[in-house]
Parts: C-alpha cells; sequence; structure tokens
C-alpha cells in the first residue's frame, strides 16, 4: 500500500468526465425502470453450485470499488474466495460461531426478531455458492515506510461499497446473501489479510438454485411514506 503521498496531494479541478443531463422524461423512465429491476433483488439463502466467471466478479468489484468514500480513502479491501477449501474452513468457523449464537448468546429478543427468517446454525451456502466474498474495512492505513494513516467515515464507505456491490451482482443476474457471523475476526487468518482490517461482512454471491426459496417477511418492505418525507 503507497498512502504516503496521500498527505500532500494539492487540490486540482479537472473537467467533469462523464456529464450527463437527461430530460425529466428521460429521468422518470430510468429511475422507474431501475426500481423496477430492484424490486426484483431478493437475500437469498440456497444458492446453485455452478461456477460464475471470475471476471463477471472482477467487474462487480471495481464497481464498487467507485463508491464514495471519506476523503476518498477507499477504505475497503474484497477478498473473493472460489477455492473449496477456503470456504470450507470459512463454514467451519462461521458455523462454530453460529452454534454459540443461535443456542443463547444472541440473547431472546434477537433470536425472535430472526425467527420471520428462518436463519440457523447451518450455513451450507458457504461451500455451496461459487463465491463468497469477504468485505474488510481498512481501520487505517499503514504505508510502505510503516506511518500510519487516518482513515474516514470508515463504516458508512464500507457500506455504501458494499450496497453498490449488491447491485451490480443483482444487476449481472446474480443473487446474494449479506452473511454476519458473530463475531468474525477469523476471517482475518484464514483470508490472510493484517490486523489493521476488520471483517466487514462475507456477501455470498452466485444464481440461485432452482426451487430456492425466500422468508415470506422479508418481501413485507415499507411503503414510500414510511421511508421518506417530503418537505
Ligand atoms: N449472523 C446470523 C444471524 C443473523 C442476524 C441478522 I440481524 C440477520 O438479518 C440474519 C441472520 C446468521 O447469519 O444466521
Amino acid at each position: 500500500m503507497n498512502d504516503a503521498a496521500l498527505d500532500d496531494v494539492p487540490y486540482e479541478a479537472i473537467p467533469l468526465p462523464d456529464r450527463r443531463r437527461f430530460s425529466d422524461a428521460e429521468m422518470a423512465e430510468r429511475a422507474a425502470a431501475f426500481f423496477a429491476e430492484m424490486k426484483t433483488r431478493h437475500t437469498i439463502r440456497d444458492f446453485e453450485p455452478t461456477p460464475v466467471p471470475r471476471k463477471v466478479i472482477e467487474d462487480c468489484l471495481l464497481a464498487a470499488g467507485r463508491a464514495p468514500s471519506g476523503a476518498n480513502r477507499q477504505p475497503w479491501h474484497f477478498v473473493a474466495v472460489g477455492d473449496p477449501a477456503i470456504k470450507k474452513r470459512i463454514r467451519e468457523a462461521a458455523e462454530a460461531e453460529e452454534q454459540a449464537f443461535y443456542s443463547g448468546k444472541a440473547g431472546d429478543d434477537w433470536l425472535a426478531a430472526l425467527a420471520p427468517l428462518g436463519t440457523d446454525e447451518e450455513k451450507p451456502f458457504l461451500e455451496t455458492a461459487p463465491w463468497l466474498i469477504v468485505i474488510f474495512a481498512e481501520r487505517y492505513g499503514v504505508t510502505d515506510d510503516r506511518k500510519i494513516v487516518k482513515n474516514y467515515y470508515i463504516n458508512e464507505s464500507v457500506g455504501i461499497a458494499t450496497g453498490m456491490l449488491i447491485t451490480a451482482l443483482h444487476q449481472a443476474g446474480l443473487a446474494t446473501l449479506t452473511h454476519t457471523p458473530n463475531p468474525m475476526r477469523f476471517l482475518n487468518e484464514i483470508c490472510g489479510r493484517p490486523e489493521n482490517e476488520k471483517p466487514y461482512m462475507i456477501l455470498v454471491a452466485g444464481h440461485a438454485a432452482e426451487g430456492a426459496t425466500v422468508p415470506k417477511h422479508a418481501k413485507t418492505k415499507k411503503p414510500l411514506e414510511e421511508i421518506a418525507t417530503f418537505r
């Protein structure tokens, strides 16, 4: 990593490279079409084992990397795991944590909140799905000469990039599952990531299995009046 230069990059403006200016009618059509597309995104837990080309994942990661971030520090790292042996290790470690979580550690309220989603400690998708994208948040940067560089709005930045990654994968035709084993420090060792990076979540990606289901509850989405106010 070479964050050393970041401290003394001068401000310089360049012309907006890709300015777009749609008419109101074009915008309305695009916004409605995108909403229709996003309505077909469902978090799933049953994946087809069919491989998905690495290039598809690479392009989706590049799209995620276009997310805005605090001071443009881009405080994220994605480990795309396709190796069955590594997926198996991740599954075993995650299931060990989830076992404890579901047998009481989570607490009654949390388990009650999860009941309508039908989740449990079995995580076969961690081996079945062709790709596990392990997302790390860079808590601080380290320069080549071992100096520490501060990052800003880390959770916000990584959250936005993750949302863009989910959207990119969906747009490519892939289904995803946001999986958050709790705790997930074990991911640093398995993925070979340094101490300054904190596991953020595992994004499981692949084709939905034939006969895949979704919890009915997950399809109850709040109406516009509840999620937005116009003033
Ligand atoms: N990490 C657990 C529990 C879990 C928590 C939430 I909040 C969810 O929306 C779903 C699951 C698991 O993955 O099963």
